[in-house]
């Protein structure tokens, strides 16, 4: 068996030997004069060489996101979509590109349900316009877009382009692999790979040309975006889900549910239900924790329109923790809308936990920071976190921590270690108010548990720490 890179370039001298990609000087189709051109339209004469290549786009597919249908951007990829729909046996949409000029005809061909998610296949990509083109188009007849492949990134710009407007993309390779293939095979010499290079570093700052009213929203910053507005920029469904209830409910208060019993959990959760976005339990502390908890919990999320979160804080490798999440007695995969996550152990921990989900709208928050005194995670480790959840966008809904750990506005930040009476416990938890962690420290939402869970009236002081926390993000956004 090759591995996949042995098959990339045997992929890329295939190609090399008939064409598919060529030196000299070339226009593309944004007006660049390049020293290098792709033609993939060729491979429709060498059927196997369009297999390998369909091969490897399917292959490079981002792991655990389910998706209900493929297009390809028309016309070189829609042979290759049509490989790849029917050895997956998944669905493949047409997108129309002459649409305009028929007016009446169909923007995309074939069945769908608003709210699949279609993955876009796309052979080379410059700026993204072509990808972004197919994206909108897709979108405006009420399917997700997160992803896409293209098997050649020409590494100008497209992919920081795409992720703006909400497009994850993957590549089979990039030019600087290419380039190292055919200059190891002597298929080209240095002064061939310098000509590029040199190309590439002049043409960096592609920007893609966007149609008006494409229904795309572009980042203002996540700190100054409204929570619906946010809720626009992303399609993890949970995400959306919960910034749209925060700003129905006016609430952006999670409650820490740390009480020793399930009833005492349950009794509290319907108190505290009308003032809240979100329910924090431990599971692991409950004396009494049976099977009827996580469905009584679950019908009192409905009942008051709230998301559960169990902070399991996974921190094992990948497998471990993908059976503590749907195994064993909790079946915490079974009940709870998010989970929290340490990055610690890397990406395979998130999406072994993501494979766990299977199609059911789940999401993990990665611990970025801590409130503890002392805290081990450094300045470089949580930029590591946001850059892993960067990558997995699908599962991952956002950070727990001090401080304004990203500005993307499709990730929210959490923050715990919040209250107006205390600073500090005996045992390292530090405490801020909520317009300190709001105003100040960029928090979304803000986790309060001692702070309610003492209080003589849970309800009222959920419902106090609420209306602070609310305002205070009312005025950080202006
Ligand atoms: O850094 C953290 C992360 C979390 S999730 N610091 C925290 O305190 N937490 C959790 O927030 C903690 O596990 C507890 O459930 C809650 C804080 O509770 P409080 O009683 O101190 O408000």
């Amino acid at each position: 068996m090759m591995s996949f890179e042995e098959r990339v370039e045997d992929v890329v001298l295939r190609l090399f030997a008939v064409e598919g990609v060529k030196f000299g000087q070339f226009t593309l189709k944004s007006g660049l004069l390049s020293p290098i051109y792709f033609d993939l339209r060729v491979v429709v004469s060498y059927p196997e060489l369009m297999e390998s290549v369909a091969d490897l786009l399917w292959e490079r597919r981002p792991e655990g996101v389910q998706f209900a249908s493929v297009c390809g951007v028309p016309y070189t990829a829609l042979p290759m979509a049509t490989i790849i729909a029917t050895k997956q046996k998944l669905p493949m949409l047409i997108r129309r590109k002459e649409e305009k000029s028929y007016g009446t005809k169909r923007l995309i061909e074939g069945h769908f349900k608003p709210g699949d998610n279609c993955f876009i296949i796309e052979d080379v990509i410059v700026s993204g316009s072509s990808v972004y083109e197919t994206a909108v188009s897709l979108r405006s007849c009420g399917l997700e877009v997160t992803d896409a492949v293209v098997f050649v990134d020409r590494q100008q710009g497209a992919t920081a382009n795409l992720r703006k407007l909400g497009v994850a993309i993957r590549s089979v390779c990039d030019m600087q692999q290419m380039l190292a293939i055919l200059l190891r095979h002597g298929k080209i010499d240095d002064k061939q790979v310098g000509a590029v290079n040199a190309f590439l570093k002049d043409s960096q700052e592609t920007i893609i040309r966007r149609e008006p009213n494409d229904g795309v929203a572009e980042s203002a910053g996540r700190l100054r975006m409204s929570f619906g507005a946010r809720a626009a920029t992303t399609s993890q469904a949970l995400v959306r889900r919960l910034l749209r209830l925060m700003e129905e409910k006016r609430t952006n208060l999670c409650v820490a549910a740390d009480l020793g019993t399930s009833q005492a959990a349950l009794q509290l959760a319907d108190q505290v239900g009308p003032h809240i976005c979100m329910l924090k339990t431990h599971v692991d502390i409950m004396t009494d924790f049976s099977e009827a908890f996580p469905r009584q919990l679950r019908e009192l999320a409905l009942k008051h329109n709230f998301l559960i979160c169990e902070d399991r804080k996974f921190a094992d490798i990948g497998s471990m923790s993908a059976a503590q999440f749907a195994d064993g007695p909790f079946a915490i995969c079974d009940w709870a809308d998010l989970v929290t996550m340490h990055p610690l152990p890397g990406e395979g921990l998130l999406t072994a936990l993501s494979a766990r989900a299977e199609g059911r709208q789940r999401g993990a928050l990665l611990v970025a920071q801590m409130s503890s005194r002392g805290c081990l995670a450094t300045a470089q480790y949580t930029a590591a976190a946001v850059k892993m959840a960067e990558a997995h966008p699908y599962f991952a809904c956002g950070f727990v921590a001090q401080s304004s750990v990203t500005s993307d506005p499709r990730f929210l930040v959490l923050t715990p270690g919040v209250s107006v009476s205390a600073a500090a416990d005996a045992h390292g938890q530090q405490y801020s108010s909520p317009e300190r962690a709001v105003g100040e420290c960029g928090a979304d939402v803000v986790i309060v548990g001692r702070g309610v869970t003492r209080a003589e009236s849970p309800a009222e002081a959920a419902g106090e720490y609420a209306r602070r926390a609310y305002a205070a993000y009312l005025q950080r956004i202006g």
